[in-house]
């Protein structure tokens, strides 16, 4: 049984369904072929590309047939399903002068189709997506960003606070927790405090390995996106970066390992 780990969609459908199949996780039919494996998905299904709504759909599908099949198929939540859950909720109500909810989503790169395709399934699978879980002693999270060790001493307290923020109608609280998961590369850097801080963060969810997305690999170590078909082990390999950077064009990859 092997776990594997795909990382930022942004929106690119058929670069997702080629990667599963190529993982031999999905048929011909855009089925569960992937018998008790699991699945998990980095985070940041929308925007940039056209079709986060698909890619969203496609793991909902394959979830029920995973877990039919003694399998998990589950995703991470991103800053990016974030943005897209606020502009559902918020809509037209102002962040700023002449500037709404929507507009903001925009400018962060949301797409309106997916906004005009999204329903409330949806929304109740997203909203439900963990922001960290521990498969032996790998941690997964979305971003290299340190804010999660404000958010909760324990991995379910984390997820707790999350559920509950996604719950919220307090718009100033979404904000505030959107501009913490901005940030990017807290592990990289300075190399000393960038391993400092990994460790830190690792130590306090005790896991040995931390596995996340959000920022392109080709953008945190200069490869060019076309040659970037695996992750990025640094860190004195504390740190796993498995967004391979497919709305920059890269091919993307299927990272794997056994428990
Ligand atoms: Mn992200």
């Amino acid at each position: 049984m092997k776990y594997h780990v795909i990382g930022d969609l942004h929106g690119h459908l058929n670069d997702y369904r080629r990667l599963l199949a190529g993982a031999d996780l999905i048929d011909g039919n855009d089925d569960w072929c992937g018998g008790n494996d699991q699945l998990w998905l980095i985070g940041d299904f929308f925007d940039r590309g056209r079709y986060g709504v698909g890619c969203v759909e496609l793991s909902m599908k394959l979830q029920q047939q995973a877990r039919a099949a003694g399998g998990e198929v589950n995703g991470i939540l991103g800053n990016h399903e974030m943005m897209i859950l606020c502009a559902y909720r918020f809509r037209d109500t102002a962040v700023a002068p002449g500037m709404t909810v929507i507009d903001q989503w925009r400018r962060w790169g949301g797409i309106d189709r997916d906004l005009e395709t999204l329903n409330d399934s949806h929304v109740q699978w997203l909203s439900a997506l963990p922001v960290m879980h521990k498969i032996g002693d790998r941690l997964l999270v979305h971003a290299d960003a340190m804010f999660y060790v404000e958010l909760g001493r324990t991995i379910d307290l984390v997820n707790e606070r999350f559920r509950k923020l996604l719950e919220d109608d307090n718009l100033n609280r979404w904000e505030y927790m959107l501009r913490a998961f901005a940030e990017h590369q807290a592990f990289s850097g300075l190399s000393m405090t960038g391993s400092q801080r990994a460790q830190q963060l690792l130590t306090f969810y005790g896991a040995r390995q931390l596995i996340h997305g959000h920022t392109p690999i080709p953008v945190a170590n200069g490869s060019l996106p076309a040659e970037v078909t695996q992750a990025w082990e640094y860190c004195g390999g504390r740190c796993v970066n498995v967004d391979g950077g497919i709305y920059m064009g890269g091919p993307g990859f299927v990272y794997q390992f056994t428990a």
